[in-house]
């Protein structure tokens, strides 16, 4: 496959269980295997100092104000957009298991008045904007028979049911224009090749673009 000039940023999104892991993984071996560069990245990156932070508050080891976490989510995505843009520009094919989307559905799944998804989107703005975001759907039911949550923060059927009806509403904003929606009830190999097929398309499109623009 012939690469475009820049790398792509592609994010992978999803309730959990949904198979974003998964996924992620497969999708990174197979851009790889075509031979592109690929790096991998996940947010929250709990590796950071403002990453303990967020994993101490999602494993209920300490309080957070939800304003005060919502823009701590946000600045552990500004503390890597550099090294995004960079990779970017530099030819390199950036995969996210989750990014901006869950941060502005989660958040406002908390169902504050003062905790809309217009106020969520706010700090976000200016971050790397994503050529194709893969929102990885499953019912609750299926979410269910996975095996059900695990002890974090977020990781219960209230929380999950509004995040789910929120993703939805998002796709109706102007960030929906990125969203793509993966069926992630089938099988494993089923969903990974829907996935290649629209990442292919996506990437057959953005070379398109940009031989046109050196074209005009
Ligand atoms: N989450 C994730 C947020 O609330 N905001 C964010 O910006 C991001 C990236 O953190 F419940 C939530 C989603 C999930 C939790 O994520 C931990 P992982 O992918 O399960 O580690
Ligand atoms: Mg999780």
């Amino acid at each position: 496959m012939c690469q475009s000039s820049r790398g792509a940023l592609i994010v992978i999104e999803g309730l959990d269980r949904a198979g974003k892991s998964t996924q992620h993984a497969r999708l990174c071996q197979n851009l790889e295997s075509q031979g592109h560069r690929v790096n991998r990245m996940r947010f929250p990156d709990r590796t950071t100092s403002i990453g303990k932070s967020i994993d101490a508050y999602l494993k209920g080891e300490s309080e957070q104000e939800d304003h005060v976490v919502h823009l701590l989510f946000s600045a552990n995505r500004w503390e890597a957009a550099t090294s995004i843009r960079a990779a970017i520009e530099e030819g390199i094919t950036v995969v996210i298991d989750r990014y901006y989307y869950s941060g502005i559905v989660y958040s406002a799944a908390k169902g504050r008045k003062d905790l809309s998804l217009q106020w969520a989107r706010e700090p976000e703005i200016g971050l790397p904007r994503p050529d194709i975001c893969l929102y990885l759907d499953i019912s609750t039911e299926e979410q269910a028979k996975r095996g059900g949550f695990g002890n974090e923060k977020y990781e219960t059927s209230a929380m999950q049911e509004r995040v789910r009806e929120l993703f939805y509403k998002l796709q109706l904003l102007p960030d929906g224009q990125d969203i793509q929606v993966i069926d992630a009830g089938g099988n494993v190999a089923g969903v990974e090749k829907d996935i290649m097929e629209r990442v292919e398309q996506m990437m057959a499109d953005t070379r398109l673009a940009e031989d046109l623009r050196n074209i005009l």
